[in-house]
């Protein structure tokens, strides 16, 4: 079975805004404060360094907090993640799918009305969960594309709510400007989390802005 999984508060972890700490002791001290789902992001990593990371994220991981892997479909196979999230660069959702079967989660970015519709217009069950962003632009990621602002996050999250899917908004998110975010499931932080000098601590004050 496809477990469900709880968004509110997703962590996608970065390797060198986690220095000199390690992901894995980040992502401890962030789910120890109310991260309720994890993503392994390491563009630089290769695959075997991909592969080992996951496994430690893992291992870290209490039962019942999500854990996926960015772009490597073959990287969360084989360590177990209980899913995989795609951009519009990777493997087709629908390929994908394929490869990981029923029983794991799918999340696809949208950036744009034009990426939600491609992805409400895919079979049913292919994504589980769509990625809406950048909120705001973010030096974590540059060349995200367009800022679409909390009212575009809103109207894109409300089109995937009314298809049944699981949204997050992602980009420039911090505890201070979360609440202006509406009709998504959930927020997904990278640096507002790995970033600080307090992760445990970054983790409650999100979730105290971001309740379930
Ligand atoms: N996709 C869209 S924006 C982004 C990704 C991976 C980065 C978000 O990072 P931050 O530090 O939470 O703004
Ligand atoms: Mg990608």
């Amino acid at each position: 079975m496809r477990s469900a999984f709880d968004p509110t508060l997703y962590l996608v972890t970065d390797t060198a805004l986690s220095r000199p700490r390690t992901v894995p002791d980040v992502v401890r001290a962030a789910v120890a404060g109310g991260v309720t789902a994890v993503q392994v992001r390491d563009k630089d990593a290769s695959r075997r360094e991909l592969y080992e990371l996951t496994l430690a994220v893992r291992a870290v991981l209490p039962p019942g907090v999500a854990l996926f892997v960015n772009d490597a479909v073959d990287v969360a196979l084989l360590a177990g993640a209980d899913g995989v999230h795609v951009g519009q660069d990777d493997l087709p959702p629908a390929e994908v799918r394929a490869l990981i079967g029923p029983d794991r989660l799918l999340g696809l970015s949208a950036g744009s009305p034009a990426e939600m519709a491609a992805a409400l217009a895919l079979p049913p069950g292919t994504v589980d969960v769509v990625g809406i962003g950048p909120v705001w632009s973010t030096a974590t990621k540059p060349d995200a594309g367009a800022a679409l602002g909390p009212a575009g996050v809103a109207a894109l999250g409300a089109r995937a709510r009314a298809a049944g899917l699981v949204s997050v908004a992602i980009g420039g998110i911090d505890a201070g400007n979360a609440a202006a975010l509406g009709a998504v499931d959930g927020v997904c932080v990278v640096s507002a989390i790995c970033a600080a000098a307090d992760p445990a601590a970054a983790a409650r004050g999100l979730r105290a802005v971001v309740a379930r």
